[in-house]
């Protein structure tokens, strides 16, 4: 069939897109690799899943696009995403585990997108898989499966022993044939960046999934931001090709700027058009430092952040907001994707600002600014996992604020001769009526103050203990009841009946 035979508004079947969500761990890649036998997990930093990928599998001569995504709470807005662009959702929950906050979530974002859901029951190998109880507390939250009366279907696998992968798959198709999935083609190409980052060789690499039309290498192809002429189309195998259809998952490599992750695309005629349709988007783009909390009056951290992918900068940023910040702002000056360059290290000298960089390297002309950096001012820090990245910023705030000045009181003092005074120094006897005193305190100078009352003291001046004498005698402590004579020093001449208020100071690390 080529491009004339098909009428405008002709449409194509398309293979559904599948998204796999779910909470961490629960085994959604293990599951991708169960279905296609890749080795999904061994790439990834700890085996936690920190960005999209997207993978096209052929189940009897008919394709499926499946989308990964990662568990971990910080990254709801790339499921939310995920969710958006498929057109069936697979729940994958641990049926040796239970319902977490992210099957919760993953249950409204697939709601939000108004697609049908498939309940995966994994893990079903270990002794403790209950799908059963999975079931149940599903059912308590609205999602209810046909085992439990409802519509959901739902497949206990095991993506370890690679069982009940075929029922899955065959439960897929159903679901999709019943879509009755349809696509035009004779329209100009369209689709969603799921993923996005700059390759050292390459530039901009982009991961999108077709949504319209047939886009072909050469295209010319813009987003929001970035404009490409397609120097290359790649399947997710990384294989060249030289046409994508619609529900594909396809690598673009060519762009001008690397898109950002959830924005679509569309082809153009010319690069003139799409320039021209760029020039109109952009003035709503304009980056603004993200300033998280602008109280003039607090501490600020600034940092500059460098991540591998969108979606990673989008996951730290969602993070980052979310930690305490009543004591110290935390300003992100700039939030982009690629390796940490020389501007980034000039833009921290001025801002006096950390750089922290998710998944990417420092540039050799940055490391040998930092080695030339003496006094070691310029702070970069990079990460792999980004719980160790939000902890690593959650100390530098930590060290931001000003340390707290606690205060104990140890002793009082009446004052019942004063002796002799010279300059800012008297010797005073008096008794200890509380606690105790000791050589270096620092003190507090209370005096009766009629106008407030009787028996109400007010201060008037503070100094510190610089010997303690008994019996003429130097001595290191004394205690309650303990009459003696202290040679103190301070700002005021003490007189009889003032009451010495010792205590001692702390700091305290201050707490977000
Ligand atoms: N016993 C058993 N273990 C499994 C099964 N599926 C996954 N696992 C294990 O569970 C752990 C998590 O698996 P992943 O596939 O990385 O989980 P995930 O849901 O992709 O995790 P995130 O991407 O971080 O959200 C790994 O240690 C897997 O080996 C299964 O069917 N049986
Ligand atoms: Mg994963």
């Amino acid at each position: 069939m080529t491009k004339k035979q098909l009428k405008k508004e002709e449409v194509l079947h398309r293979p559904p897109v599948v998204v796999v969500l779910g909470h961490v761990d629960h085994g959604k890649s293990s599951l991708l690799e169960a279905i296609r036998d890749f080795r999904i997990t061994s790439k990834e930093s700890g085996g936690i899943t920190q960005h999209i990928g997207a993978y096209e599998v052929e189940d009897n001569g008919k394709k499926i696009t499946f989308i990964d995504t990662p568990g971990h709470e910080a990254f709801s807005a790339m499921r939310a995403r995920g969710a958006e662009v498929a057109d069936i959702a697979l729940l994958v929950v641990d049926a040796a585990q239970s319902v977490q906050p992210q099957t919760k979530e993953a249950i409204m974002a697939i709601k939000h997108a108004e697609i049908p859901m498939i309940v995966v029951l994994n893990k079903i190998d270990l002794p403790n898989a209950n799908p059963k109880k999975i079931i149940g507390e599903l059912s308590k939250i609205d999602v209810l499966v046909e085992s439990f009366g409802g519509t959901i279907p739902s497949v206990e696998v095991s993506a370890k022993e690679k069982t009940g992968i075929e029922e899955l798959l065959e439960v897929i198709l159903l679901v999709a044939d019943m879509q009755e999935l349809k696509s035009e083609t004779d329209v100009p190409a369209e689709g969603l960046i799921i993923e996005s980052y700059m390759d050292g060789h390459k530039g901009p690499v982009a991961t999108a999934i077709i949504q319209k039309g047939i886009l072909k290498n050469k295209d010319i192809i813009a987003t929001d931001l970035a404009l490409a002429k397609i120097k290359n189309l790649e399947d997710f195998n990384e294989k060249e090709i030289i046409e994508a259809v619609p529900s594909q998952p396809v690598i673009i490599l060519g762009f001008d700027k690397v898109p950002a992750v959830g924005e679509k695309f569309r082809s153009y005629k010319t690069v003139e058009e799409a320039q021209e349709k760029i020039k109109i988007e952009q003035p709503k783009r304009v980056a603004s430092p993200t300033v998280i909390d602008s109280d003039p009056n607090k501490k600020v951290l600034n940092i500059i952040l460098k991540g591998d992918v969108f979606g990673s900068l989008e996951a730290v940023e969602a993070m980052l907001k979310n930690l305490p910040q009543d004591k110290v702002s935390l300003r992100i000056l700039k939030s982009e994707v690629g390796n940490i360059s020389e501007t980034d290290a000039k833009l921290a000298e001025m801002s006096k600002a950390i750089i922290i960089g998710f998944r990417v390297k420092i540039t050799p002309s940055v490391v040998q600014f930092m080695r030339n950096d003496l006094d070691k001012k310029l702070k970069i820090k990079t990460f792999d996992i980004i719980y160790e990245l939000i902890q690593d910023v959650r100390h530098s705030l930590e060290k931001t604020l000003e340390p707290e000045i606690t205060r104990e009181n140890i002793g009082k003092l009446r004052t019942i001769l004063v002796f002799w005074g010279e300059k800012n120094r008297q010797i005073v006897g008096g008794k200890i009526t509380e606690g105790e005193f000791k050589k270096g305190l620092k003190l507090e100078v209370l005096r009766d103050d009629p106008s407030a009352g009787s028996g109400q003291v007010k201060k008037v001046g503070s100094g510190r203990v610089i010997n303690l004498q008994r019996d003429k005698k130097d001595i290191d402590l004394l205690r309650k009841g303990d009459e003696a004579g202290i040679l103190f020093e301070g700002n005021i001449k003490i007189e009889k009946g003032d009451i010495l208020q010792a205590y001692v100071e702390g700091r305290k690390k201050g707490e977000l």
